[in-house]
């Protein structure tokens, strides 16, 4: 792969002729219902880049949903991935039990935050995680209720869709949705009352739970440190320990939704520790296996043993391929410092991102942590979402070559999640396309 400019990765328009032909097989085969963001088909990938059935190369900034971050695809799973399948691909765990899953468990209870006992299980994906951590909070507290948060995501299984917030697409005319399910206030600082810090907008969120459902019911409250699918919220300092702090006192668990932010995204390894903050419980996929399904939950021991012998688990859940993969991309993580590379990308994105705000009044604001930054789009001057303008940016980047994403409540969020992994040239590359495509269609 050359080291071009944009211009010249490009061969075709975007999608071009063989990728087109691919979507009329695609719609004549594939249900309609599954959608892609943008319908260009991937041959190979690379540090940043994804090569197309056309040629082209696009430079990525979504990491299909936050996954890829170790690269895609990583040397090290490559290797680990290769040598487990050629030593055997499936026993089910449940039945004959193999290392590579014990191991994934002590990574996974020695990085997610607090240094108490813990116990972790393996699933299939984010979804079957939360619903998992659900099941166990419920069990271990005796507690029916859930409390979520507006603009939340956790899912789109039948449970996890009655965690997410938003309609459409993930909920329209699926329901009727599982029930003690209860939605509150977040944080969201561009949207609340000028000056509310994130205690009061904690407690807006606990007065709530008090009124409405009752402390005493409550088995968990399962948030994302930095929502993810809902906008890129990022919450006012203080909000999760104030939310924490209440779980603590109310004897309900405070579960950390890491799917998204988990595994370095955010500059740390999980995104409540800028915080300081330690979840009872904390649900990981995406990031955690470079590219295979996986999910897990970890928590305090006396949880997640809670749960009689048999109560959980799945034909597939912690796969050895998938737990090989891990394996290899939690050291990539460490050895690389993922961490520190998350947060060089922030460094050099989000003032850039800033300067752009200045000059395109349809940015309402810039936010975001590490490798996971967004630009929201509203009618200049006011709060009103912009899903119209969001979109058109968004599609002139995807015809220049530029994977980007949206999000939000409002569909008025440009996400950006590039792979960790990718070169500073690079990223540079796709930040000035990013800017130029948004200048010239909504500037
Ligand atoms: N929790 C915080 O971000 C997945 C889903 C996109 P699965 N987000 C991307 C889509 O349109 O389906 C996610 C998440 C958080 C849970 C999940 C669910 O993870 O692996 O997609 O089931």
């Amino acid at each position: 792969m050359g080291t071009t400019t944009a211009g010249t990765r490009l061969r075709t328009e975007v999608p071009g002729p063989a990728s087109r032909e691919l979507q009329a097989r695609r719609s004549a085969a594939v249900a309609a219902g599954v959608a892609s963001t943008l319908p260009v088909f991937i041959t190979r990938g690379g540090d940043g880049l994804l090569v197309d059935v056309d040629g082209n190369e696009l430079i990525d900034l979504g990491s299909g949903i936050a996954v890829t971050g170790v690269g895609n695809p990583a040397p090290a799973v490559v290797d680990a991935v290769r040598e487990q399948v050629e030593r055997f691909t499936h026993t089910c765990f449940m039945i004959t039990p193999y290392e590579g899953y014990v191991t994934v468990c002590e990574e996974l209870n020695r990085l997610t935050p607090g240094d108490h006992e813990k116990r972790s299980a393996l699933f299939n994906s984010g979804a079957e995680a939360v619903e998992n951590a659900v099941k166990i909070a419920r069990y271990a507290t005796g507690r029916p209720a859930v409390v979520v948060l507006d603009h939340a995501y956790h899912g789109r299984t039948n449970l996890t869709m009655a965690l997410t917030a938003k309609n459409m697409p993930y909920k329209h005319r699926f329901g009727p949705f599982a029930g003690e399910v209860y939605r509150v206030p977040t944080s969201y600082p561009f949207r609340d009352p000028d000056g509310m810090t994130g205690e009061q907008a904690a407690a807006r969120a606990t007065t709530q739970i008090d009124k409405l459902v009752g402390a005493s019911n409550v088995a968990a409250v399962v948030v994302e440190p930095i929502q993810g699918e809902g906008g890129f919220v990022v919450p006012a300092p203080g909000f999760l320990p104030a939310l924490a702090a209440w779980c603590a006192e109310a004897g309900a668990l405070f579960v950390a939704d890491e799917i998204q932010t988990g595994f370095c995204r955010t500059g740390a390894w999980f995104a409540v520790d800028h915080e300081q903050v330690v979840p009872d419980l904390v649900t990981t996929a995406k990031g955690i296996a470079g590219g295979l399904p996986l999910g897990g939950v970890t928590g305090r021991v006396e949880i997640m043993d809670a749960v009689h012998p048999g109560g959980l688990g799945g034909t597939y859940g912690g796969n050895p391929v998938a737990c090989a993969a891990a394996l290899a991309a939690i050291g990539t993580m460490r050895s690389a410092d993922l961490p520190a590379a998350a947060r060089r990308i922030e460094q050099t994105a989000l003032p850039r991102l800033r300067d752009l705000a200045a000059r395109v009044p349809a940015i309402g604001d810039v936010r975001g942590r590490g490798a996971m930054l967004a630009i929201e789009f509203v009618r200049p001057g006011t709060l009103d979402p912009d899903p119209d303008t969001t979109a058109r940016a968004a599609a002139a980047c995807h015809r220049a070559g530029v994977i980007v994403l949206t999000c939000g409540t409002y569909s008025n969020v440009i996400r950006l999640l590039p792979p960790l992994v990718i070169p500073p040239a690079l990223l540079d590359e796709g930040l000035s396309v990013l800017e130029s495509s948004i200048v010239d269609t909504v500037g």
